[in-house]
């Protein structure tokens, strides 16, 4: 039976000699959770698996304000590849790309991850000598990436326009195999599919109001718009709404959140074989196994809480397709959509302890964390249960922004923001 249902969860949790209209008062019996994780995505679900599985811990709610799936990591362009330039970003984007490798057999639930290669277009000095540096760099990481000539590119991608007179002329390319896609919505099933029956509580529609802390100011639990749940770890993983739950708990956080939006083509048959991202021009596109042309753009240019992006931007995004694959100039569009990214100043993740005790973090993968949601999932578990980041994710610290020790990825996240 799968579990994850929301009101029955939430009454099973506060024992089922209880009505539901008993539970509102805040003097009835409060559950007591070992962790909640604020947010259902893909990363706080692998949490709550990676916490049951790999450290016992099963007494973990999960609460979600909408559905299970429902942000962005229901909303992306499922790309994952791990060319980042630093050694911090390797080894973090790396983990998570060896764990995608594994991760239908270990959910028994196929995730479709795909390594078809991604392939980032050189159209100037600029990119050429910035992708060398990355591919240099990866490989001294022991991460594969590889530079193509553009006649090396066509044959991987044959849609592409390589000719001299081309409106974004492509100088080469860098092209990481191992890179792909996987089906986001089966990564947040799995996970949920697989973290409830080892005894996981996901509550949706419930959405986190407040963060209670004791006379130590440490983390007694949360408000929630279902009531109030006592638990001493909280973890947040409330991709761009991170600021606002943390200012629940009085800290501010140096995050900005942006509308990022994508969308999809009539089905067609197989046409594209890899991805392609070309970071000069702002798009990105990749074929679904439903025939759909996925393509994505880049961020709005101002802040804002809105689920859809700007009519210009994307309108760019779909003249560069057009310029890049002359052949797609006729295909229509079906459908198109956007989520809220949060931010950093570096562009890498926050993820691990916070100034209050108890109260974890995972956020600002901005507009690259769907490729890393395996390898967030089990850090952040780890850095809950032990109390301690693990080596991995120690260096994306909170404390960074005060002391300078920035791990800035502007180049590799590859996306315009
Ligand atoms: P989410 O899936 O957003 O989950 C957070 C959840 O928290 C949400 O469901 C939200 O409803 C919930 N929540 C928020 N506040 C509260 C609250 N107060 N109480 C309860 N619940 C709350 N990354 C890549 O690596 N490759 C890509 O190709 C890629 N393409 C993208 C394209 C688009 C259009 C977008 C929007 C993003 C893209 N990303 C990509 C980024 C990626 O989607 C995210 O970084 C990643 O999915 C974040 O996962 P998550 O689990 O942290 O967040
Ligand atoms: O991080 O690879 C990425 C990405 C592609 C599109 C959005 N993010």
């Amino acid at each position: 039976m799968v579990r994850f249902s929301g009101l029955s969860l939430f009454a099973k949790a506060l024992g089922n000699h209880q009505s539901w209209p008993e539970l509102w008062p805040d003097a009835q019996p409060k559950p007591a959770y070992d962790a909640v994780i604020v947010g259902a995505g893909g990363h706080g679900l692998g949490a709550a698996y990676y916490l049951a599985k790999k450290y016992g811990i099963t007494k973990v709610a999960v609460i979600e304000k909408g559905w299970l799936g429902g942000g962005n990591t229901g909303r992306n362009t499922t790309i994952v590849r791990s060319n980042y330039l630093y050694d911090e970003s390797a080894h973090l984007y790396d983990h998570a790309v060896k764990l995608w490798d594994g991760l239908s057999q270990d959910l028994n639930f196929n995730v479709m991850y795909s390594k078809r290669g991604v392939m980032m277009l050189a159209h100037n000095v600029h990119d050429i000598q910035s992708f060398q540096r990355h591919i240099h760099a990866n490989r001294l990481n022991g991460v594969d990436n590889e530079w193509l000539t553009p006649e090396q590119a066509k044959e991987y991608c044959p849609p592409l326009d390589i000719s001299p007179e081309a409106r974004y002329p492509v100088l080469g390319a860098a092209l990481q195999r191992r890179g792909g896609t996987a089906r986001h919505d089966s990564v947040a099933w799995g996970y949920a599919r697989a973290a409830s029956a080892l005894g996981v509580d996901i509550i949706q529609n419930c959405m986190v109001t407040g963060i209670r802390r004791g006379a130590d100011g440490a983390v007694e639990g949360v408000e929630t718009t279902r009531g109030y749940i006592a638990t001493k770890k909280v973890g947040v993983s409330a991709a761009g709404n991170t600021s606002v739950v943390m200012r629940m708990a009085g800290l501010d956080f140096p995050l900005e959140s942006y509308p990022l939006q994508a969308l999809v083509s009539e089905p067609v048959k197989p046409v594209f074989p890899c991805v392609v991202m070309s970071n000069t021009v702002h798009a990105y596109i990749s074929q679904s196994d439903k025939g759909e042309l996925v393509i994505g753009a880049g961020t709005d240019q101002y802040v804002s809480y809105s689920q859809r992006g700007a009519l210009h931007i994307v309108e760019h995004t779909l003249a560069a397709i057009c310029e890049i694959f002359p052949m797609f100039r006729r295909m229509r569009m079906l459908r198109n959509w956007g989520g809220i990214v949060d931010v950093t100043p570096d562009r890498s993740p926050i993820l691990g302890k916070t100034p209050v005790p108890g109260l974890y973090v995972n956020c600002g993968w901005g507009t690259g964390g769907f490729k890393a949601t395996p390898g967030a999932g089990d850090l952040l578990a780890y850095t809950i249960a032990k109390d301690e980041p693990h080596p991995i994710n120690a260096p994306f610290n909170l404390d960074r922004f005060r002391g300078g020790r920035l791990i800035d990825e502007a180049a590799a996240a590859a996306v315009a923001h």
